[in-house]
């Protein structure tokens, strides 16, 4: 049996989208419709793993579901919804978590950044987050993982595990029928393009994230235009002007960060950017760069406020895709569970 390509892909409903969610993540999401069957969900499961005011929840999984949409993702040719309506999301975590090892997630980068001094005080669930991620991914076979940068070292663990249980259950693999005993398959991870890190806008060594204290450091996906422009005028840059080939970016952050984010936004290069720009100072990018961030940000965020207004459809699309992702999962949670051993 060989595995079909199938994309799937999450984002946390933890608010705040922003410019690094869209260009990293949903700007490839809207891509790969043309090419693949593709899964997006609203990982809620993955939210709680940090306290979450119940009421800011449900109006943020409602906003990643409109975010989807008004980006350009069809909820009918594809399938959109919020993980946890589909219970083979956890079952399948579960059954990870015995599947991974101690040691591999003592590694994970993430966790030691997220639960930073405080590691005893932080829940279980971010420190086993990887293995939900690989079972949101392996619970459909998914073979392409559109992610940002920040997701390749979780990618990678979702490899290792869905290449241990190939490994450990061999046998009853090839008598279930899979005779390549590649139960499985081994995700590619999709992370190309010039933005897939964008950078606090305050700050060039630190990434662009929802739960920085400062809404200066990133542009949200529902900032009105002025608000875009005021962020991008006020943008940490370094006094020198931009220089004409991209070796002349290096330790300079902020600089390749805004470069970045314009190539990103344009559908363009980064080498493409410094020829239009090179030489130019920031008092001319900026306003350029603010002109663009506005055109392509606004129409999106405008779009989003209005599918909000109807919290009833956004609701009944999410209804709709856990339906049809559950059919997916069914026979490959059944599955798992049968090469197990568990009977039922
Ligand atoms: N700065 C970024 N640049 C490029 N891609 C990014 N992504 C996140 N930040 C950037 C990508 O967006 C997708 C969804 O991310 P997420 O919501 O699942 O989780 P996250 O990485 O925890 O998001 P944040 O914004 O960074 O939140 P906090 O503040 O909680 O750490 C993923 O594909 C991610 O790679």
């Amino acid at each position: 049996m060989t595995h079909q390509e199938r994309v799937f892909s999450g984002v946390q409903p933890t608010g705040n989208l922003h410019l690094g969610n869209y260009l990293g993540a949903i700007t490839k999401f809207v891509a790969l419709q043309e090419s693949h069957e593709c899964l997006y969900c609203v990982v809620d499961l993955h939210a709680i793993t940090v306290w979450q005011d119940p009421k800011e929840l449900a109006h943020n999984i409602r906003e990643v579901t409109a975010a989807f949409i008004a980006s350009g993702i069809d909820p009918k040719k594809h399938i959109i919804f919020n993980q946890s309506q589909v219970s083979g999301h956890a079952e399948l975590a579960w059954i990870f978590n015995c599947v991974a090892r101690m040691g591999w997630l003592n590694r994970m980068t993430q966790f030691k950044e997220k639960a930073g001094k405080h590691k005893e005080n932080a829940s279980v669930g971010l420190f086993t987050y990887p293995n939900l991620m690989a079972a949101d991914i392996l619970l459909y076979h998914a073979t392409h993982v559109p992610v940002g940068e920040d997701q390749k070292q979780h990618l990678e663990l979702s490899r290792d595990i869905a290449q241990k249980f190939n490994v450990d259950f061999k046998d009853a693999i090839i008598a279930s029928g899979y005779e390549d005993g590649l139960f499985f398959p081994q995700p590619e991870p999709l992370i190309q393009g010039p933005a897939t890190r964008v950078m606090s806008l305050r700050n060039g060594q630190n990434k662009m994230s929802k739960s920085d204290p400062s809404d200066m450091s990133r542009i949200t996906m529902t900032d009105d235009a002025d608000t875009i422009a005021k962020k991008i005028r006020k943008a940490k840059t370094d006094p020198d002007a931009l220089p004409s080939e991209e070796d002349g970016l290096q330790n300079r952050p902020e600089a390749a960060n805004l470069v970045g984010i314009y190539a990103a936004l344009k559908g363009t290069s980064k080498a493409d950017v410094l020829k239009e720009f090179g030489g130019a100072q920031f008092s001319t990018f900026k306003p350029a760069l603010a002109e663009l961030a506005v055109e392509k940000v606004s129409p999106i965020g405008n779009e989003m406020r209005r599918l909000m207004d109807a919290p009833d459809e956004l609701d009944a699309i999410l209804r709709d895709g856990a339906e049809r992702a559950q059919k997916i999962a069914a026979p490959i949670i059944a599955k798992t569970k049968q090469i197990l051993g568990f009977i039922g």
